[in-house]
């Protein structure tokens, strides 16, 4: 039983190491918001995903604070909730924003996890102990950097290398990949850079036999991906286009994508994850875990999530310090030489909050109990 009796709310402006690249974007600071959600004694913690500015999907920090706010909070205070999975039900009505509601729905499963001393994973049905870890790297100054990047991560151990691509970089930087490493296990991320008409350049990238292609056209599109899907050998990967598991569902009857990334935000947490595994391990389409520059709390639900059976790729899930000097989890997320992270056993996300760390980092923290009104 979840009685949800306070939460807070912690935006955390966490510097990058390198700036972060896409086709949409550049990155070099990430503020995220960091959920702790209390009943009686216990704590769980979730954090958003959601980026700064309204350029991977529709949703920023600040649309994020303002739903858990003035809704999701609100709605959620002082309910007696059987499990956290009624949490997806108590806040259907809202409509999109599934970054912001992801944030409280995940803290809940992280909670009740750790009401029954048990580790995340057991709770949502993992079966690994052990996850795959593949990296994303961002679009660089030159193919010759680009090149050093990919090296290192090789040599790190990571078990396959995503690059970002966008028109104008994506033929020249991964043939120099494929000419150095012929056998690496890569693919491109395009963010929804390309459209239907570049259909002849798309074709030509499957010569460098890529594991994949993710998301090459817009972000809310399943037709022209299915056109497209039909037209190269390379399988597309779907992100960005699927929000939940009817998305997923129409992708793979329409024939739009032969992959699926899931991203606890986008989907709106682990309920809308777990469905998604279930209709795609029922229809062979493999799945690995998506990553949003997630800091220590985010990450650690991503081991989690990466656990589910239908998780057979090597996901976007990485060491924290690819990204953050220091993490706001202790001990740090890490990766093994052979990329691998293995999955804590300890209760619920299984990671300390590092609060001195997380102390330093809050620029702004909003408390919410029962005793307050509710829109103060
Ligand atoms: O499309 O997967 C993406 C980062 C920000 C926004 C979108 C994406 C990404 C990544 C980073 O690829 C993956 C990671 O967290 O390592
Ligand atoms: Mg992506």
């Amino acid at each position: 039983m979840i009685r949800l009796t306070s939460v807070q709310l912690r935006q955390l402006d966490l510097p990058l190491i390198h700036p972060f690249e896409t086709s949409f974007g550049r990155t070099t600071l990430r503020r995220v918001i960091l959920l702790t959600a209390r009943s009686g004694d216990r704590c769980g913690y979730g954090e958003c995903t959601a980026s700064e500015e309204p350029l991977y999907n529709s949703e920023t920090t600040e649309t994020a604070w303002h739903i858990l706010s003035d809704y999701a909070i609100p709605w959620a205070i002082g309910k007696t909730l059987e499990r956290a999975a009624d949490c997806a039900t108590l806040l259907r009505p809202i409509r999109g924003n599934k970054m912001a509601t992801a944030t409280l729905e995940t803290a809940l499963w992280d909670l009740e996890a750790r009401q029954r001393e048990a580790p995340l994973h057991q709770l949502i049905g993992g079966a690994r102990r052990e996850i795959h870890c593949g990296v994303s790297i961002g679009i660089q100054e030159s193919i010759s950097v680009l090149l050093a990047v990919v090296r290192r991560e090789v040599s790190a151990g990571y078990r396959r290398i995503k690059i970002k691509i966008k028109p104008g970089w994506e033929t020249e930087p991964l043939r120099a990949i494929r000419s150095e490493f012929p056998d690496l296990p890569l693919m491109a991320d395009a963010n929804s850079a390309f459209r239907l008409d570049d259909l002849p350049l798309l074709a030509r990238l499957d010569r460098f036999g890529l594991m994949m292609i993710e998301q090459p056209l817009a972000h809310d599109d399943l037709v022209d991906h299915a056109k497209l899907q039909r037209q190269i050998r390379t399988p597309i990967c779907l992100d960005e286009s699927i929000t939940s598991v009817d998305d997923a569902r129409k992708a793979v009857e329409l024939g739009s994508c032969r992959i699926i990334n899931i991203k606890l935000g986008r989907v709106g947490g682990y309920s809308e994850a777990v469905k998604i595994n279930e209709y795609c391990s029922r229809n062979g389409i493999p799945l690995w875990c998506g990553g949003m520059l997630e800091s220590g709390v985010g990450r650690a639900h991503n081991v989690a999530l990466s656990t589910l059976s239908g998780f057979t790729l090597p996901g976007d899930v990485s060491a924290s310090r690819r990204y953050y000097e220091e993490d706001t989890v202790r001990p740090p997320v890490v990766v093994s030489p052979d990329g691998t992270i293995r999955v804590p056993e300890l209760p619920g996300i299984g990671y300390n909050l590092d609060w001195d760390r997380i102390e330093r980092a809050t620029v702004r923290t909003r408390e919410f109990g029962l005793s307050q009104p509710e829109n103060p």
